[in-house]
């Protein structure tokens, strides 16, 4: 899978929020539905330039060949043309921009809290600066193993969450409760940071930046949502196409396939988005061996870690997810913490009436950090304290807070929502 295909800084203009970093309004279904019909028929080439569909094929060759053929003559009128003058909105922040600013290259604890405390107005991030923190936690997290290892030194403690889901007044909350990210109060959020709740962009781009600023402060777990097929679907690309632009949309997709898939505390708790595998004898060091770097295949070990869920039947049964996936029972988890020399499962992906649930002889907990999930589920929501060196989970559960009036999944689907 090939990561080379960055895109640069001039491919990610945009010009849906304003030079003060307030997202423009859009308009109504209705208007949007025109304006995208008005986009299909009269389209613009990559120079710009304006077509209709019929002159689609011939119109676009023809101008090439004249160019070739006839370099243009440095006239006044094409020195004039106004796309020359275009301002640059990558590079160029407005002087009355107030948002948060990354002086340096560094991002610091205070930009991330100005970044927060902006994100709650709500006002978008400069794309200037959004950019910046997908490129640098690209390169920081390309750097890390498949299956990262985690030492907690013995009086200091780590906090595991589960799926956030887009909730980010939610996280904001967790925040509130145990503390801002730090060396001192590390914590591993295990996947599914996005899609669901619609303000996924704000919670990536705080997760990112806090790990920007302290690569020891936070750990990131992939979850079966941090992929394409699922960000279509479930409203992070609408969204980041809404908030920043479509080349975010490839940007955060090349970012994603960079994240860990396992993380393993003090070589005693093993943490994964899913769960277990559909074969038994599966090895840390096989995990640790797995190519990451692509999109969620449909087989295999990744898929496995990503898509499982347990079950209290023994062995291994079907799934009401989909009949490719699986549950796994109590001696599946038995057998591999054995075989592994581990003591306990965490994984997340399912959301549970109390936050979180405790199964396989308390060899396995679920935690889920998107309290009432979806503005429906009435669940509350979960984190897991542990300290070191006896690694007791000391489990926290707390109940949604409100958010401004924007609906889950708000950006998904947005064509067949009109219908
Ligand atoms: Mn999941």
């Amino acid at each position: 899978m090939a990561l080379q295909s960055s895109l640069s800084i001039d491919d990610v203009k945009h010009d849906e929020y304003d030079d003060d970093g307030h997202i423009k309004p859009t308009g109504s279904g209705v208007l949007s539905l025109v304006s995208a019909i008005t986009k299909f028929i009269f389209f613009k080439d990559e120079k710009g330039r304006k077509h209709t569909m019929s002159t689609r094929s011939t119109e676009v060759q023809d101008n090439r060949k004249t160019e070739t053929k006839q370099p243009k003559a440095k006239t006044k009128s094409s020195q004039e043309h106004p796309a020359s003058k275009a301002p640059n909105f990558t590079t160029y922040v407005a002087r009355r921009y107030t948002g948060s600013r990354i002086e340096d290259e560094t991002i610091t604890l205070d930009f991330v809290k100005k970044m927060m405390d902006d994100f709650k107005n709500p006002k978008c991030l400069h794309r200037r600066y959004a950019y910046k923190i997908v490129l640098q936690i690209k390169k920081i997290l390309k750097a890390l193993p498949s299956l990262v290892d985690i030492t907690v030194p013995h009086g200091k403690h780590i906090t595991v969450c589960g799926d956030v889901h887009g909730q980010f007044y939610d996280l904001l909350n967790i925040f509130e409760l145990n503390g801002l990210p730090s060396e001192e109060n590390p914590y591993l959020f295990n996947g599914d940071f996005v899609d669901r709740g619609s303000f996924s962009l704000e919670v990536i781009l705080t997760l990112f930046a806090f790990k920007c600023m302290s690569p020891s402060a936070i750990y990131l777990g992939r979850g079966n949502h941090e992929s394409r097929r699922m960000n279509k679907k479930c409203g992070f690309e609408g969204e980041v196409r809404s908030k920043l632009n479509g080349g975010f949309v490839k940007l955060f997709a090349e970012v994603f396939c960079c994240l860990s898939l396992a993380h393993v505390i003090n070589k005693k708790v093993f943490v994964v988005h899913g769960g277990l595998f559909s074969v038994d004898g599966v090895k840390l060091s096989d995990i640790r061996s797995i190519n990451r770097f692509c999109e969620p295949p449909d087989e295999g070990l990744m898929h496995d870690l990503l898509w499982s869920d347990p079950q209290y039947l023994p062995g291994r049964g079907p799934s009401k997810r989909g009949y490719e996936l699986f549950c796994f029972g109590e001696d599946v988890t038995k057998r591999f913490l054995k075989d592994n020399n581990l003591d306990l499962v965490v994984r997340s992906h399912e959301s549970k009436r109390k936050g979180y649930e405790i199964q396989h002889d308390g060899k396995l907990i679920t935690v889920f950090s998107a309290p009432n999930y979806c503005d429906q589920m009435g669940n509350r929501g979960a984190f897991i304290r542990f300290e070191a060196p006896d690694l007791k989970p000391k489990i926290v559960t707390f109940e949604a807070v409100p958010h401004p009036d924007v609906k889950p999944m708000a950006y998904a689907n947005n064509f067949h929502r009109w219908f």
